[in-house]
């Protein structure tokens, strides 16, 4: 496994172009991120280098209580945390040191989330005014016996502060651009955004040509929180447990949940953003296609040109690469007769990955006797969201459900998961999980081998675990 972000491919690409991999100090940062994804909102606050903000937010909130409980003097010592000093130090033991101080916090947060479930089943929806609402609701109630006053700043400070919590809580959910793999044929143009046009030819009454500013301004622009995945994600897995393929040793990686905006194909065109920021040139800048749930390789960078014409690209992209040969072309050459018969990928399988633990790894058992299970699942093409997924933790005899933590998921988006499960002391252990999407669609332990190790979506595998 490996999480969010990626781990540096080994072997070139054909074509040329190696992609860009992640420095072992980013890699850590991916790791401390994850855990930072654990459940408790103020130990995830208190990681997060909110900073000023919530710093003040979180002393409107304690001015605001006349709330002298025992949480007061850790109240204390949160705020005098050196934010941007811990979230470079990474998040996990402050996890821990934090925990105490979180739990007594039970109350309130008790009332909190409370509150938050009532309003998110009234609104029917989840979004951010659930939780600056519930926020507000929970401050005003905690403030109220020292008076309206109290109670409407208590409302302000626990709303500004669950905004917080909210916002930092959906880093994870949403891949940050610093943890997102790329995938590059070529070497990265860097185009200057002002210059760049895009144009629209073939068989249109037509042709057009817009710049940037036409495609932000002259159409409407949508928004879409989708996973943009390579279709060699986890060939890495294919190539050790099957059999040798040809292509980049992506691990689990190779797929990043972000927002992308821009005006819709149907609309003219296009996209030109990434998690609320401009695209960065190794995601595409100025403009980029975003398809959701569709194959990462279709969702051409650095776009110039639309053609729109009756047949299939000639692309070498599309049809001399990125299909799921049958078994039979077992290299270059028994290749050859199959790739102008086999359809070039477009959806990719449902998956899912075991990101915690890693393979490797010596994991100790809780005094129950489980340990826990996080990672990732993606739906296939548009049939999300994911609706389950479980773990095994003895080879798939029995199964246990994982707990889904994105509210915000969607049709296209991946999931984030977790799950606490029973399991064996040993060594040379396995732990599988297996994700099953709105559409019905479910991983089956292995996925076809095939040459170029595209969709390998066997059952998430984390092996080689020492319980102790
Ligand atoms: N112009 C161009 N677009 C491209 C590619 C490329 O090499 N050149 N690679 C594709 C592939 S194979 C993938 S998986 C995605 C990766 O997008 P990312 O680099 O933003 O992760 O971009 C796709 N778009
Ligand atoms: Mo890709």
């Amino acid at each position: 496994m490996n999480f969010p972000g990626m781990t540096p491919p080994i072997g070139g690409a054909p074509g040329g172009g190696a992609p860009q991999g992640m420095s072992e100090q980013e890699q850590a940062m991916v790791k401390a991120m994850q855990s930072a994804m654990e459940s408790c909102p103020v130990k995830t606050i208190i990681s997060g280098g909110m900073g000023f903000a919530l710093g003040g937010a979180f002393g409107l909130f304690m001015a605001s209580m006349s709330y002298d409980s025992s949480f007061t003097p850790q109240g204390r010592e949160i705020m005098n945390l050196p934010w941007r000093e811990q979230v470079r130090h990474g998040f996990k033991d402050m996890g821990k040191r934090s925990w105490s101080s979180a739990k007594n916090f039970g109350i309130v947060g008790a009332l909190f989330s409370g509150t938050e479930c009532c309003i998110e089943g009234l609104r029917a929806k989840n979004d951010l005014a659930n939780g600056v609402a519930a926020g507000c609701i929970t401050g005003g109630i905690l403030g109220a016996k020292a008076g309206p006053q109290a109670a409407a700043a208590g409302c302000v400070g626990f709303a500004a502060f669950s905004a917080a919590i909210d916002a930092y809580m959906r880093m994870p959910f949403i891949t940050p651009e610093d943890a997102a793999y790329d995938r590059n044929h070529g070497p990265i143009p860097h185009l200057v955004g002002d210059k760049h046009r895009v144009v629209i030819d073939g068989i249109v009454s037509r042709p057009l040509s817009f710049t940037m500013d036409d495609l932000r301004t002259k159409f409407p622009q949508h928004e879409v929180v989708c996973a943009l995945q390579c279709a060699g994600n986890r060939r890495h897995t294919m190539r050790t447990l099957l059999k040798e393929v040809q292509g980049i040793d992506w691990m689990d990686a190779a797929v990043m949940n972000c927002k992308w905006k821009g005006p819709r194909l149907r609309d003219i065109l296009n996209v030109a953003g990434m998690n609320d920021k401009p695209l960065s040139p190794k995601h595409g800048y100025p403009v980029r296609v975003v398809i959701p749930g569709i194959a990462g390789a279709r969702w051409v960078k650095w776009l110039d040109r639309i053609t729109v014409q009756q047949e299939e690209s000639s692309n070498f992209y599309e049809q001399h690469d990125y299909k799921a040969l049958p078994p039979q072309a077992v290299d270059s050459k028994s290749a050859e007769k199959y790739w102008d018969k086999v359809p070039p990928i477009t959806e990719i399988p449902i998956n899912s990955v075991i990101a915690i633990p890693d393979d490797n790894e010596t994991v100790k058992l809780s005094p129950s006797g489980t340990i826990e299970v996080k990672g990732y699942a993606v739906p296939r093409g548009d049939q999300g969201p994911i609706t389950r997924v479980e773990v095994s933790t003895d080879e798939g005899k029995s199964w246990f459900a994982a707990e889904i933590q994105n509210k915000r998921a969607n049709k296209w988006s991946w999931v984030l998961w977790e799950a606490s499960v029973p399991m064996e002391k040993g060594s040379g252990k396995k732990i599988l999980s297996r994700a099953t999407d709105a559409g019905g669609n479910t991983q089956q332990e292995h996925s076809q081998w095939n040459l170029r190790g595209v969709g390998y979506n066997g059952y998430g595998l984390s092996k080689d675990l020492t319980v102790v």
